[in-house]
């Protein structure tokens, strides 16, 4: 194949590695946004490289005409959990999207492969808009670990050095180490709920300074100075305290001051009108 036809065949996965990066990296940043904790961590995307893709036609005798039918990962995303308990959550998400369809699952999560790979795998259906016309390709969803990545990542760079030919005493020195991320992702789900308590608190006072520093910012056009600057140094005091209830309560009372400031702004204007 020219490479002309690689680019005309690559383009529409593309689009879509790029289309379903934006996706799932939306549904994180909503979740933050609520300030509620997001089962997906971090996500990215690949489209396979024309060597990936030519090592895989050998290895599983795929003729060029076959490759978008038969080869299921030419575009591929992966999406990074917290914990264990976070990957049947991302799964469900994408079995009930409308925008894509699931046609196969492996679960090498609870079947560890022989390698020690571990990480949940769905095989879905996408439709993209080309300038063709809308174009259904295949795309492959990782969803695994930040442990179970980070073993898969080695693994995967020591498969490249060494051809596929792992030497056997690096071979169990990888399952062993397999076993110690199993061992880590137990004890990271055994205080699961104390580190999503702290992530939670964390974001919600992020979102809170920022919203106060709004609200601070939206009163120099209808405040006047002297109030302002006592405003802030009250904002200051209570963020040094660190307690969030407190931090809770002066964003509601500013939010009240800046209501009876806007109200006073709206009556002016109508008097002078
Ligand atoms: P690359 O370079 O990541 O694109 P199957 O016929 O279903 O048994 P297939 O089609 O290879 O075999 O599917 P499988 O086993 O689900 O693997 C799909 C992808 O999962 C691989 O793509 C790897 O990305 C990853 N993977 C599977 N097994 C391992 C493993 O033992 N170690 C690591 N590091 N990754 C693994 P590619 O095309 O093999 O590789």
């Amino acid at each position: 194949m020219e490479i002309r036809l690689w680019r005309d065949l690559l383009d529409p996965y593309d689009l879509a590695v790029r289309e379903l990066t934006v996706k799932f990296s939306h549904l994180r940043y909503e979740h933050h946004a609520r300030g509620i904790y997001s089962p997906i961590e971090e996500v990215t995307g690949r489209v396979k490289s024309v060597s990936s893709i030519l090592d895989k036609m050998q290895k599983k005798n795929i003729d060029f005409d076959e490759i978008e039918q038969r080869m299921e990962d030419i575009a591929g995303i992966r999406i990074i959990c917290q914990f264990v308990e976070d990957i049947p959550k991302v799964a469900d998400i994408i079995r009930n999207r409308t925008d894509m369809q699931v046609i196969q699952e492996k679960d090498y999560v609870e079947n560890m492969k022989s390698s020690g790979y571990r990480s949940f795998h769905m095989i879905i259906r996408y439709q993209v808009q080309t300038a063709a016309g809308p174009k259904t390709i295949q795309a492959e969803i990782q969803i695994r670990t930040m442990g179970m990545n980070f073993w898969s990542t080695i693994e995967h760079s020591l498969q490249y050095k060494y051809k596929h030919n792992i030497p056997q005493h690096l071979k169990e020195k990888l399952l062993r180490s397999a076993d110690s991320i199993v061992t880590l992702d137990n004890e990271m789900s055994r205080v699961r709920d104390e580190i999503m308590d702290a992530q939670n608190s964390m974001r919600l006072q992020a979102n809170l300074v920022a919203e106060i520093l709004q609200n601070i910012q939206n009163l120099y056009s209808l405040a006047n100075q002297r109030e302002i600057a006592k405003i802030q140094d009250e904002f200051y005091e209570v963020y040094r305290e660190g307690d969030l209830e407190k931090l809770e309560r002066f964003h509601k009372q500013l939010d009240i001051i800046s209501e009876g400031y806007r109200a006073q702004s709206i009556s002016f204007d109508e008097e002078h009108i």
